[in-house]
């Protein structure tokens, strides 16, 4: 959609964590297992439910905790969800369920739309999704009746060579039931990461300076000339997941890897491992010697959250001072001192146009609230944002326009930022890998409560081990007696791309037909099995769903 895919560059949440569980009669989540990877705004959310009985719609082929509280539990096959949701718009639409008058004013391209989703009724769909066709009436039903609801998804629906198509099938149903820019409603992408947001809000993506502030526009190019002495003549550069396997074409020559473990956490490990190995130079800035370390030629020893004062922006928006509470370990230095001395010697080497609007543009920072300050001055969103408002206690969710602005919890109210909502025309494609005989299983991968990610934090932590200290991959019960899995001896899975060897956890988690792995621990990550096809336009792998074969050993 328009007003989100171009203004907001890669997503953020429309509304706010407690305006959603206070005002929502209904919540559909779709691909997020949110009371184990986003556990706050998970228990404000079973709080809702069980207190006022609001309505929960879920759509996730496992059985994970949060369906134990859902009116209505989708269990579709992985990789069907553009064909899911449309298939509920279908049935709005049948059922004469859309905000006409949202529609007329506020929204362009209906017709063209409309059109597209009646190739999905509830027959094929159910088909295509193993989703009973009484249940998508029952979920349409509440869409329809319980109003306002919010939608939100996480990496179930992204991780998918059509991961943008089906964030763009939400909002075309947010529009369609009229629940956009108003209280309880939403299109709501629960970010991963404590500062993805903020990291994506200030230029750490391919396309676009901090503010989603195009990197091809010259007008914005010349902005960020006059500040920083260079900007001009810049085109889109690479996304993490085609920088690595470039290296191989011979157009990535080194790499700078700062909080990344990229030999735990991108797909096809075994061709990542190839890669660094073949990268001619290779600088990485961790807090400890992660998987990827073993392929540095320089080890750059940053410190942890712990360590240094700065902010995070979080899942909705919400700028936040972290404050430094114990001094930085051993040689280990903020990253941003690092970036700063690396930056100095770069620029003392390439002549800039002198003087510079940005008052520290030699890099002279003295501390994270001047780097705030020119935040300020050059990114619209957090143009009222300061370190002394976050200290005086205020709670800032951007766009903040000036130093008197209190910020949005709410965007899209009465307006789209760009202009009218615009439907788009979303057809379901089948996922790159599909099961077959020599290949019979789905796997998906994801995370358990206990880890984070390739695991360098949680696996040094002796109470989450007791919790956790194997991978497990989730296995149905009449799946496993069918291959003598019993939980407690060797499994075997082997994708068209590697193999692991560990163990199995029996469980109805899982519907038959499907397996589930993490990629918190080296020596099994699910990584070594999954492939790397990419989302045309958003690059990020197909993590969800990879065909492998499953054996007991
Ligand atoms: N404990 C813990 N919490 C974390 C993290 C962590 O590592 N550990 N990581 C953080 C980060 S960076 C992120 S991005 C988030 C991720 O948060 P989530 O996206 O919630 O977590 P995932 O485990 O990737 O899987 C999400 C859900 O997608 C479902 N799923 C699998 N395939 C499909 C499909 O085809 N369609 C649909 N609809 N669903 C599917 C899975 O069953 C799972 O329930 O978690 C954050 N929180
Ligand atoms: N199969 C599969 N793979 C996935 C996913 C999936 O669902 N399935 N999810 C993907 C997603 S959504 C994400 S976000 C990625 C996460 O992938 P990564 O970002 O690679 O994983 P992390 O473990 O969060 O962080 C990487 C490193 O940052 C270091 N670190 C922590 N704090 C600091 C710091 O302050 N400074 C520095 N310099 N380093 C620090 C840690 O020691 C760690 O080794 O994994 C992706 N990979
Ligand atoms: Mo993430």
């Amino acid at each position: 959609m328009a007003g989100l895919a171009t203004t907001y560059g890669s997503g953020a949440m429309s509304n706010s964590m407690d305006d959603i569980a206070a005002n929502a009669a209904a919540f559909f989540i779709i691909g997020s297992n949110t009371t184990e990877q986003h556990p706050v705004f998970g228990t404000k959310i079973r709080r809702a439910i069980q207190k006022r009985g609001a309505k929960l719609i879920v759509a996730d082929p496992r059985r994970i905790d949060i369906t134990d509280l859902a009116t209505v539990h989708l269990q579709q096959k992985a990789g069907s969800d553009t064909a899911l949701i449309n298939g509920l718009m279908y049935l709005i639409l049948e059922k004469g369920y859309e905000d006409k008058s949202f529609i007329a004013e506020r929204t362009v391209d209906f017709e063209a739309f409309k059109e597209v989703i009646q190739d999905y009724p509830p027959e094929k769909v159910s088909e295509i999704t193993s989703v009973p066709v009484e249940l998508l009436h029952e979920a349409a039903e509440i869409m329809g009746t319980s109003q306002p609801m919010a939608v939100m998804w996480a990496m179930g629906i992204t991780q998918h060579i059509k991961g943008v198509r089906n964030v763009m099938a939400l909002a075309n149903m947010q529009m369609l039931l009229g629940n956009m820019g108003i209280p309880g409603g939403g299109v709501n992408p629960l970010r991963g990461q404590n500062n993805v947001q903020g990291a994506c809000d200030l230029g750490g993506l391919p396309n676009v300076f901090p503010g989603y502030q195009k990197v091809t526009s010259e007008e914005v190019q010349k902005k960020f000339a006059q500040a920083w002495g260079r900007g001009t003549e810049l085109k889109v550069g690479k996304t993490l997941t085609e920088m690595i396997p470039d290296v191989e074409k011979g157009e990535t020559h080194a790499l700078y890897i700062l909080g990344e473990d990229p030999v735990m956490s991108d797909p096809d490990t075994k061709h990542i491992r190839a890669n660094l190995e073949a990268c001619e130079f290779v600088i990485l800035q961790e807090i400890f010697q992660s998987e990827t370390a073993i392929y540095a030629d320089v080890l750059l020893p940053g410190s942890s959250f712990a360590e240094k004062t700065g902010t995070f922006t979080n899942t909705e928006r919400r700028v936040q001072m972290v404050r430094q509470a114990i001094n930085p370990v051993g040689d280990s230095r903020p990253d941003w001192e690092i970036i700063s001395d690396l930056a100095k010697r770069i620029i003392a080497r390439t002549p800039r146009l002198l003087p510079l609007t940005a008052p520290h543009a030699g890099w002279d920072y003295p501390d994270t609230a001047a780097i705030m300050a020119e935040i300020a001055a050059l990114t619209p969103q957090y143009s009222g944002i300061s370190h002394k408002r976050l200290e005086n206690g205020e709670r800032l969710q951007w766009p903040v326009r000036d130093e008197n602005h209190s910020g949005t919890p709410i965007l899209h109210v009465g307006q789209f930022a760009s202009g009218k909502g615009k439907f788009m025309p979303i057809e379901h494609i089948p996922p790159a890998e599909s099961p077959d005989k020599d290949y019979p299983y789905i796997m998906s991968t994801g995370r358990v409560l206990y880890h984070w990610h390739g695991g360098q934090m949680t696996r040094r932590v002796k109470g989450i081990m007791e919790a956790y200290g194997e991978a497990l991959v989730e296995v149905n019960p009449e799946d496993a007696d069918n291959l003598g899995i019993n939980g407690e001896n060797a499994i075997r899975l082997t994708s068209r791309h590697g193999s692991i060897d560990t163990k199995a956890w029996v469980t109805d988690r899982v519907p038959p037909g499907m397996v589930y792995a993490n990629f918190h621990f080296p020596d099994a990550s699910a990584n070594e099995l999954t492939h790397a096809s990419l989302d045309p336009v958003s690059k990020i792998p197909e993590y969800k769903v990879t065909a492998v074969k499953v054996e007991k050993i």
